[in-house]
C-alpha cells in the first residue's frame, strides 16, 4: 500500500534531516500558567531531554515542561488546568513510564510529559487470600512488582519478555509474552484500575464501575487516560523453572508443535519461540555474545539449513516436586517433533527466568549497544496465513537476523477480551511476530526501515490480515483501517474521555484543535 510507503519515508526524511519537530506554542506563557498550580511535586522546565527521548531512539520530540507528579492530585489538576484553557492553548499531555515507546509515543511535542515513575504516593500494598492481587502504582515497573509480591510467594499471572517497563506503560498497549497463550495478554489480568481522563476527573473502574472507561483504556494507546493504579490479579509463585529450548529445520512441524501445546490438557508455562536466519551470521554477530542460551551453540548441532526455528518454553516447579515435573515435561516433550540433539534445557529461579532480558541488556550497555535506534515492527497475524507470510519472510525479504531476535508463537483469541481497545485479528489462533532489530551501523537505520516496509507491503498484498501490535501510524485512514469496524467505538470513547484530544499525542491518531488555527468542519 501506498500510505505504509508514504510513512517510512517521511520517518527516513526527519532521520536524513536530523531536525526535532515542535509545535508552535507560546512558550513565555506556559511555564507561568503551570507554576501557579498547588503541587505535591513539581514541574521541571529544563532537563527536557530524557522526556524527548524514548527506547526506539528513532523519534526526539521535547516537550515545553515535565511534570514531576507527587500525587494522583497532581495529574489530575495538571490535566484539569489544560482541559479548561480549551482551544487557547495548544498544549498536550503524555504519560511517560520507563521510556520504552519505539516511534515517539510517550513524547509530548511543546506539550507536557508526566514523569510516571515519580508517582510512589500510590503504595504497592499485596492482597493475598483466595483471589490474591496488588495494587501498584501506574508508574511502577513490573521488576518492583515482581520483587514486592514474591516476598508474599505470589506473582502476577501475565508478563511481557521485560520487566523493566511500566505498569500503566504496557496495560496501555497489551502486554504480552510467552504465558499470553494461558492467561490471555497483561490487560486480561486486571480487575480495577484508576484513571486521570482528559478532562481531569479521576475515576476507579472495573468491569462492574465505568466498565466503558475500564476497557477504553486497557490497550487504548493513552488515549482515554492515564492509568494511575492498577489492581493486577496473582498467582502462587513458583521457585523454580524449567527453561526448554529446542530445534526445528523446517517451520511446518514448528508451528504444529506450538499449536499443539496451545491446546494441551497439561502443558507448559510459558511457550514463546524464535526464528534463527542464516547463523553462520548470527554466531559471528549479535547471538555469540548477546545470549547464553544460544540454542545452536548448547546443543553442538551443525545443521546446513539457512533457517532454524526454535521453540521455547517452561515448567514451573518447587524442588520437592522436581521429580513429577520431569515426569511431566517428558511426556510434552515426547510428542514433540524437533530435531533431537537440539534438546537443551536449564533451571533457574522464576526470578531469573522473568528478568532473563535484563541480563541481555546488561551486557549489551556494556558494549554500548543498547542505547541505539531500535527500529522495531510487531505484527500480530492469522493462523491461517502464517505459513505464506512466513514463506515469504523469511525465505526472500529477510537474509539474516538483523541484529536481533524474531519472535514466533502462537496464542489464542479466547484469552484477549474484545471489549477492551487492543486490536487483534478476527480467527480463534493468531500468531506475534516481533522484529526486534538493532540498528549498529550508520546505514542500519535506513537499511531496516525498508525491511519492515517491504514486509508490512507484502503483507498487505498478499492479503495477510495482519494488525500491527504497538502500532505506528501517522493519517486518520491508516489509524481507521487499522481500527477497521471498531474505529467508530474508538472514536467514540475518544469525545467522552479526551474531548479536546490532550492525551498522548505522540501517537499521532488525534490531533488538538487549537483556536488560533482555522476549524475544519
Ligand atoms: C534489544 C534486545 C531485545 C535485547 C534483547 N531483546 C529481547 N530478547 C528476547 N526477547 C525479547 C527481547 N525484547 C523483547 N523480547
Amino acid at each position: 500500500m501506498k500510505k505504509s510507503l508514504l510513512q517510512y519515508l517521511k520517518l527516513f526524511l526527519l532521520l536524513g534531516l536530523g531536525r526535532v519537530t515542535t509545535m508552535h506554542v507560546a512558550k513565555q506563557d506556559v511555564p507561568a500558567s503551570l507554576v501557579t498550580l498547588p503541587l505535591d511535586g513539581h514541574f521541571s522546565f529544563h532537563d527536557l531531554s530524557t522526556a524527548a527521548r524514548d527506547f526506539g531512539n528513532l523519534s526526539s520530540s521535547p516537550p515545553v515542561a515535565v511534570l514531576h507528579p507527587g500525587s494522583v492530585a497532581d495529574i489530575a489538576i495538571t490535566v484539569r488546568h489544560v482541559f479548561l484553557m480549551g482551544h487557547h492553548s495548544t498544549l498536550t499531555v503524555a504519560a511517560r513510564g520507563h521510556g520504552h515507546s519505539l516511534y515517539g509515543q510517550s513524547q509530548a511535542a511543546g506539550g507536557i510529559v508526566i514523569r510516571m515513575e515519580s508517582l510512589r504516593s500510590v503504595r504497592m500494598q499485596v492482597h493475598p487470600g483466595a483471589s490474591p492481587y496488588v495494587d501498584a502504582s501506574g508508574g511502577e515497573l513490573w521488576i518492583n512488582v515482581l520483587d514486592e509480591t514474591l516476598k508474599y510467594r505470589l506473582a502476577p499471572k501475565s508478563w511481557t519478555d521485560y520487566l523493566h517497563l511500566t505498569v500503566g506503560g504496557t496495560l496501555s498497549n497489551a502486554g504480552v509474552s510467552g504465558q499470553t497463550f494461558r492467561h490471555g495478554p497483561q490487560i486480561s489480568n486486571v480487575n480495577e484500575m484508576e484513571i486521570v481522563t482528559g478532562r481531569g476527573d479521576v475515576v476507579t473502574c472495573s468491569p462492574e464501575q465505568n466498565s466503558d472507561l475500564f476497557h477504553a483504556a486497557l490497550g487504548g494507546l493513552g488515549q482515554f487516560g492515564i492509568i494511575t493504579r492498577a489492581r493486577i490479579a496473582l498467582e502462587p509463585a513458583p521457585q523454580m523453572v524449567r527453561w526448554i529450548r529446542v530445534l526445528y529445520l523446517d517451520f511446518t512441524s514448528f508451528t504444529e508443535d506450538q499449536e499443539m501445546l496451545l491446546s494441551a490438557e497439561k502443558t507448559f508455562d510459558y511457550i514463546e519461540g524464535f526464528v534463527i536466519i542464516n547463523r553462520e551470521g548470527i554466531l559471528n554477530n549479535w547471538r555469540s555474545s548477546f545470549n547464553p542460551q544460544d540454542p545452536v551453540r548448547a546443543s553442538q548441532f551443525e545443521p546446513d539449513e539457512e533457517v532454524l526455528f526454535c521453540l521455547e518454553m517452561t515448567k514451573n516447579f518447587n524442588p520437592e516436586e522436581a521429580d513429577t515435573m520431569e515426569q511431566e515435561v517428558n511426556a510434552l516433550l515426547s510428542q514433540l517433533r524437533y530435531t533431537p540433539p537440539s534438546l537443551f534445557h536449564t533451571d533457574v529461579t522464576y526470578m531469573e527466568f522473568l528478568d532473563r532480558v535484563h541480563y541481555s541488556e546488561m551486557k549489551l550497555r556494556a558494549k554500548g549497544m543498547w542505547e541505539v535506534p531500535h527500529p522495531w515492527l510487531n505484527l500480530i497475524i492469522p493462523r491461517s496465513t502464517i505459513h505464506k507470510f512466513a514463506r515469504e519472510v523469511f525465505g526472500k525479504i529477510l537474509k539474516d537476523n538483523n541484529n536481533g531476535p524474531i519472535l514466533l508463537y502462537p496464542v489464542s483469541r479466547s484469552r484477549w477480551d474484545n471489549r477492551t481497545s487492543v486490536v487483534i485479528p478476527d480467527e480463534e489462533i493468531f500468531y506475534l511476530v516481533g522484529f526486534l532489530s538493532s540498528a549498529l551501523g550508520p546505514q542500519s537505520v535506513e537499511h531496516t526501515l525498508n525491511l519492515n516496509m517491504q514486509i508490512i507491503e507484502f503483507s498487505n498484498k498478499a492479503s495477510i490480515g495482519v494488525k500491527q501490535y504497538l502500532p505506528n501510524y501517522t493519517t486518520e485512514p491508516e489509524w481507521k483501517a487499522h481500527y477497521g469496524a471498531r474505529w467508530d467505538t474508538f472514536q467514540q470513547r475518544k469525545t467522552t474521555y479526551d474531548p479536546l484530544a490532550i492525551l498522548a499525542p505522540g501517537q499521532r491518531i488525534f490531533q488538538k484543535a487549537s483556536a488560533s488555527l482555522p476549524l475544519s468542519s
